[in-house]
Formats: C-alpha cells, structure tokens, sequence
C-alpha cells in the first residue's frame, strides 16, 4: 500500500451512491503518454501543444499539425492503459453510480474497461473534416497527401477539440449535470487550468459534495479539496479500491 487513507474516507466511499471522476493527461503518464504540459520529447519538444492544438496552427500548417498528431497517435496505439486506468474501470462495478468524465484524447479509460466514458476533448484516433464536420474513418498515414473529405473536399483533421473550440455540447452538458448531482467528486492527473473542465470541481464543491484529488504534485485546485492524495494515480487508484473493498 503506496498509501494510508484516511479513515472516514474510506467510510464515505463504501456509503458513496453518485460518483463522479474528472480525469487528465496525468492518468495516462504511466502508459507513456507524455502529459499536455511536460516538455514534449524529440523533434516536438521546440512546439508548444497549446500553440499546435489550434484551428489557426492547423489553417497555417495543416502537414505539421497532422505530423505531431500522427506522431502522438503513434504513441497511444503502442501505449497500454495502466494500473489507475483499470482501477477506474472496476470502480464502475464498485460504486452504484459512476461518471467517468475524461479531457485526454487517447481512449484508454475505454480500452481499461470503462463501460461509459465522456470524451469532453474529443477523440485523438477520430478523424472529421474541418469544413463540413462530417466523420470519417480514415486512418491513411495522414502525410501523405494530406487526407481530404469525400463529401465536400475540405481538409481532414483530428476529432479533438482544439483551444479556441467549444466543448462538444451534449458532451459538457452532461458532465455538468452528473456533477451537480454527485456525492463524491474526484479530480485525477489534470494541472486544472484548462476550461471549462476545471468548472466542473467548482460546480461540485458549490453541492457540497466530497471532494478527491490524486496527482503527485498540489495544483490551483488542491487548496479547495477535502482529501489530497498526493501520489500518481497507478498507484493511489489500487491501493483506494483495496481499502475500500478489501478482497
Ligand atoms: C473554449 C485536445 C471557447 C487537443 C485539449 C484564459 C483564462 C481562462 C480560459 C482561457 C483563457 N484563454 C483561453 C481560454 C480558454 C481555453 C483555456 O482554458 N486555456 C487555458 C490553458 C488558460 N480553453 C479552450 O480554448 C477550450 N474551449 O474555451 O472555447 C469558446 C466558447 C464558446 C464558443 C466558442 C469557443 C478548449 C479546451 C480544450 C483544448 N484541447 N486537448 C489535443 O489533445 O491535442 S486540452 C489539453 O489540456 C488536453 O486535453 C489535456 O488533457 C488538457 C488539460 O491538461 P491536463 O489534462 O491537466 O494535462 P496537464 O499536462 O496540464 O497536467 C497533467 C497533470 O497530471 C499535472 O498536474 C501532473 O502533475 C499530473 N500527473 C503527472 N503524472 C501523473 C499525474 N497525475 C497522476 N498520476 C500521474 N502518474
Ligand atoms: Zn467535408
């Protein structure tokens, strides 16, 4: 056990009925997917992903942007979903009630085993037309040409919600709703910074909800939580499942 949980933690998880979890870059470190904030390996490491992950980057220079998300597509595809990704995933069959709200693009928390996951930034293995919007299964390597819709000829593009982009609605909506309504809220692996996701603690703590965070480091966020767990989130995930249901 990486680490001792308190008490009536423990006693408010095995009563808890609405759960929701909010998850970040941080619960897919451990796969090796590098996190939206720590310095970018290699040739990416001179970009900035806020500067890349935008429609005005994409508009200027369509073959870079989809370079660095072949590149990042390539990772995930070799990346395997962690310890804390398939805690997540048995606390759906733990709790009488949980959300899982996620703002990585990599479809771990689907591949660990979560039965329903809300994707508030998209899809990075999704691909859409930027004119039309239409949907497209085209997983071509996209540096060659660049792949263009079938429908209206516009430029392709990866179904991720870029800054400067609104959130999918129903998507937020939704994750707005269940954390209204939840009894426990956790926020995990995210620097809590990037809106209107980091909304969503807030709309919790206005509830009065519990609140969990888990990330190695404090954030803007963890002077507002009940209990933070400083750890990563491969280790604290099993080890709050074996306190709470020990087998
Ligand atoms: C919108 C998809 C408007 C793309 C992403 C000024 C003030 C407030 C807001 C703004 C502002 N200026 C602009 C804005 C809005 C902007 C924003 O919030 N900017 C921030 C940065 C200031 N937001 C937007 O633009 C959003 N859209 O507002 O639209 C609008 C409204 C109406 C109509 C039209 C438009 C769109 C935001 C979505 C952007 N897309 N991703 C892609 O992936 O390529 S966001 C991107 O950041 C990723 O999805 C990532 O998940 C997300 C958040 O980052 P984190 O997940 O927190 O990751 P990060 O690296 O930051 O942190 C990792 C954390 O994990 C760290 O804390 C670390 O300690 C921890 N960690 C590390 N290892 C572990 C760990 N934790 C646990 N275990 C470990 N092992
Ligand atoms: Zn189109």
């Amino acid at each position: 056990m990486e680490i001792e949980l308190p008490g009536e933690l423990v006693k408010a998880l095995r009563l808890a009925r609405n759960v929701v979890v909010l998850t970040g870059a941080g619960t897919s470190a451990e796969s090796g997917v590098p996190t939206f904030r720590e310095a970018q390996t290699g040739l990416w490491s001179q970009y900035d992903p806020q500067q890349l992950a935008t429609p005005r980057a994409f508009q200027r220079d369509p073959r870079l942007v989809w370079e660095w998300y072949a590149w990042r597509r390539s990772l995930v595809s070799e990346a395997e979903p962690n310890a804390g990704h398939l805690a997540l995933a048995r606390l759906a069959g733990l709790f009488p009630n949980l959300d899982l709200i996620t703002q990585n693009v990599d479809g771990l928390h689907q591949r660990a085993g979560s039965p329903c996951v809300m994707e508030l930034h998209g899809n990075i293995m999704r691909t859409k037309c930027f004119d039309c919007g239409v949907i497209i299964d085209d997983y071509r390597d996209p540096k060659q040409p660049l792949p263009r819709c079938t429908v209206c000829h516009g430029l392709l593009r990866p179904d991720v919600v870029w800054f400067g982009e609104s959130l999918p609605y129903e998507v937020l909506s939704n994750a707005f709703a269940v954390t209204r309504a939840c009894d426990i809220f956790f926020s995990i692996g995210t620097s809590s910074v990037v809106q209107p996701a980091a909304s969503l603690p807030f709309e919790a703590l206005k509830r009065g909800a519990l609140t969990v965070e888990i990330n190695p480091v404090r954030t803007p966020l963890s002077p507002y939580i009940t209990y933070v767990l400083s750890g990563t989130s491969g280790a604290v995930l099993p080890d709050l499942v074996q306190a709470t249901w020990p087998t």
